[in-house]
């Protein structure tokens, strides 16, 4: 396919025109692709399920996908749960925190992060984030705790970690749970620790948008085996046996269907990973030199894990800003997002709360206008990201 008119000036196949006009590509290309299993592999699967007809509740397959995590993810406890937001849920239910206690959290996020605090009865209390992360701030996370802080519900927003660090200092300090919303962060280390084992419990979302994925899923990780009993009650109506109901649980469950496809999927993950890990250097390359576009920084020790390539696009020094791109790249057929934003204060059940911040006006609600999340999968081709250079270079 030749995507370049034959009257631009090309470097590196990006246009240097002023007045040059990107193509679209034929198809679309979204910001999210599943990785999905070979049907031939997962037939067998399948026929297995069919003829055991355990199709739901705790299953064999149920019961290996839970085993290889928590291998994979090197964590003490790993429990499979329905989707990501059953699993916050559920995450803040374990700790028994006080009813209409506040918990810290970011206004950077799906608006499940704050949803599944509400859920449990408990007050959402936004903090500023970090320009360098778009995590928490700590300081404006210490600003926030009152006496009835609870808990922080942290989130490794794209895959960038939070300030594990600090947040496991201030808990301490404190006397504060610390959660994470890991639904970006699937495999994620730090200084080779895996990311389920930071805090007090791990949050992982295995939507069909995620690298990992069991086309809806989740995981609650935890660095103590004790938890594993209550979570298990918590996830299945509270049963404890035909006769007994031990806790006030919901319908957390993963079905086999689905846990089959995490077990095909998981032997695919890193393959998924290296291929996202070349688009990031090629989009690092194609991008580098352009004044006002800031790729993620690199976090010291930290493996990416490779969820979102998300940029900050800065209008006064760019030229021109994020939703001119955002318009451009659609024209031609590229889909990109503009996670997070609206950010969670900006929508109804939230915005008549404050976000605390260190600064006179929240970074977030600066950058909220800024960010923006492109394509991010194997199936990019060369060609999506020269129309994605073209258009970020283009003067148009
Ligand atoms: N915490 C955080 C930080 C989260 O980001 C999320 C979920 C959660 C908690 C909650 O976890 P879950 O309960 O969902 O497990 C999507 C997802 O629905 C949501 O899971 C995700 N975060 C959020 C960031 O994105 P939308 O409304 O952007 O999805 P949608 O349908 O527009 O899809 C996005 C792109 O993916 C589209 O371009 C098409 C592509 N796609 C999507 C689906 C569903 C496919 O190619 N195939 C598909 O089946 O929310």
């Amino acid at each position: 396919m030749n995507l370049l008119r034959a009257n631009t000036t090309i470097i590196g196949r990006v246009l240097l025109e002023e007045d040059a006009q990107p193509p679209a590509l034929g198809e679309p290309v979204l910001v999210s692709q599943p990785l999905l299993p070979d049907l031939d592999e997962l037939m067998p699967l399948l026929q297995q399920i069919w003829k055991r007809k355990h199709v739901t509740n705790h299953g064999p397959l149920h019961q290996r996908l839970e085993a290889e995590l928590q291998a994979y993810l090197g964590v003490d406890t790993a429990m499979l749960f329905n989707n990501g937001t059953t699993g916050l849920i559920t995450a803040l239910k374990l700790f028994d925190l006080p009813p209409g206690s506040e918990v810290i959290t970011s206004p950077l996020t799906f608006a499940a992060t704050a949803h599944a605090i509400s859920w449990n009865g408990l007050k959402p209390v936004f903090a500023d984030v970090s320009p360098g992360t778009l995590t928490v701030d700590p300081e404006a996370a210490a600003r926030a705790i009152t006496e009835n802080t609870s808990a922080i519900l942290g989130v490794h927003v794209y895959g960038t970690l939070c300030d594990v660090e600090a947040f496991a200092a201030l808990g301490a300090s404190r006397d504060l749970r610390v959660i994470y919303d890991a639904a970006h962060a699937f495999g994620a280390t730090k200084k080779g620790v895996s990311v389920g084992r930071f805090g007090d419990a791990s949050v992982f979302s295995f939507h069909a948008t995620k690298l990992f994925n069991t086309l809806e899923g989740g995981l609650i990780t935890t660095p103590n085996a004790q938890d594993r009993d209550k979570i298990y009650y918590l996830r299945n109506f509270g049963i404890k046996n035909e006769e007994e109901i031990v806790e006030v649980g919901i319908n957390g469950k993963m079905n086999e269907v689905q846990a089959a496809i995490g077990l095909l999927n998981l032997h695919g993950v890193e393959n998924e990973k290296a291929k996202r890990r070349q688009l990031r250097k090629r989009y690092c390359e194609v991008l580098a030199g352009l004044d006002g576009i800031q790729t993620q920084p690199e976090q010291p020790g930290v493996e990416n894990s490779e969820q979102y390539f998300p940029l900050i696009i800065d209008e006064t020094c760019y030229g021109r800003t994020r939703d001119h791109i955002y318009d451009a790249l659609k024209a031609r057929n590229v889909f990109a997002r503009k996670y997070f934003h609206p950010i969670c204060t900006d929508f109804e059940p939230y915005r008549h709360l404050p976000i605390v911040s260190t600064r006179a006006i929240p970074h977030v609600t600066e950058v909220k206008s800024r960010v923006l999340c492109l394509p991010f999968h194997s199936g990019v081709s060369q060609d999506a990201v020269s129309v994605i250079a073209d258009v970020f270079h283009s003067r148009r």
